[in-house]
């Protein structure tokens, strides 16, 4: 798994990395701490990666956020985590 982080529509997001709807590539959830805007990019390989391929999702909230197989089915799973 990977990060990074990118800022884009005034809001900065994290990008985790992990196959979320078990296809086998590689998918980003970019989260945004707060209430700005989340998405994800599924992973493609016969059509273009990035936000023509995307779907929004709705995390409100501030979390710490990482991606794992917790269940070992060959889905990621995303958890987040509040610290206090
Ligand atoms: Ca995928
Ligand atoms: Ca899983």
């Amino acid at each position: 798994m990977s990060s990074g982080r990118e800022r884009r529509s005034g809001a900065c997001r994290d990008g985790i990395v992990g196959d979320y709807d078990g296809d086998g590539k590689s998918d980003v959830l970019w989260y945004a701490p707060g209430t700005g805007s989340d998405f994800i990019w599924w992973g493609a390989s016969r059509t273009a990666f990035g936000p023509g391929n995307q779907a929004t999702r709705t995390i409100d909230g501030s979390y710490a956020v990482t991606s794992g197989d917790f269940d070992g089915n060959n889905v990621n799973e995303i958890y987040f985590y509040r610290y206090g």
